[in-house]
């Protein structure tokens, strides 16, 4: 499986003049295999329906769909797994929930958040923020590919990084020993989510 990640948001696609369905459709077309959905303004019903208009996406496609910060959503749908961060459910209480047979994804913000972890409840990290985004508000402090590097150099969990993320820095941040790459605006906000996923596809060491 490759190692490029789609986390989505609706905002972004729509301002791109797309829906959410259409990215994850051309993404997935293009070659992407994990998809995290992620929406934090809808309601539990939309977020329940977007969500079942999205799994026979990933599933025509053999995609893995990650549900953001929802277990009981993940859980309706039967998706793949969920990705908490510091502040949601405490991944343990995720694991009883889920069973071991799903996957849980965490994310961590620097060295203290990863030295507090139990990787054997955890089947990969999300590592941010590495880059400026205009995506998210709330980012903590930036890791940049220095902090980036020190992290993954102490784990040997799969980490995927987030923020900032697009066709010009990928290859720097493939370089960091980091597994993947995590993108919102480089592909939802892109004219073209199927060729944004292709260009970012297309980077060493994404690829394979
Ligand atoms: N977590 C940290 S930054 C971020 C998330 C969900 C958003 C990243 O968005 P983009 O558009 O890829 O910079
Ligand atoms: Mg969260």
């Amino acid at each position: 499986m490759n190692r490029l990640y789609l986390v989505t948001d609706s905002d972004v696609a729509r301002k791109a003049g797309h829906t959410l369905p259409f990215v994850v459709e051309e993404a997935c077309r293009a070659g992407v295999r994990w998809v995290q959905l992620r929406e934090k303004d809808l309601s539990t019903r939309a977020f329940l329906e977007m969500g079942a208009e999205i799994k026979p996406i990933t599933q025509a496609y053999g995609a893995k769909l990650i549900i953001n910060d929802r277990v009981d959503v993940a859980l309706a749908l039967d998706a793949d797994g969920v990705h908490v961060g510091q502040d949601d459910m405490p991944y343990p209480m995720v694991r009883a929930l889920l069973g071991q047979d799903k996957i849980i994804g965490l994310s961590i913000n620097n060295l203290d958040e990863l030295q507090a972890i139990h990787s054997d409840e955890l089947d990969y990290l999300g590592i941010a923020t590495i880059f400026p985004t205009g995506t998210k508000q709330d980012t903590s402090s930036l890791l940049g590919l220095e902090g980036l590097r020190q992290i993954c150099a102490q784990t040997s969990l799969p980490t995927f990084a987030i923020g900032g993320i697009n066709a010009q820095n990928i290859q720097q941040v493939m370089q960091t020993g980091i597994t993947g790459a995590a993108v919102v605006s480089a592909i939802c906000g892109h004219p073209s989510p199927y060729e944004a996923s292709r260009e970012l596809l297309m980077s060493e060491r994404v690829k394979e």
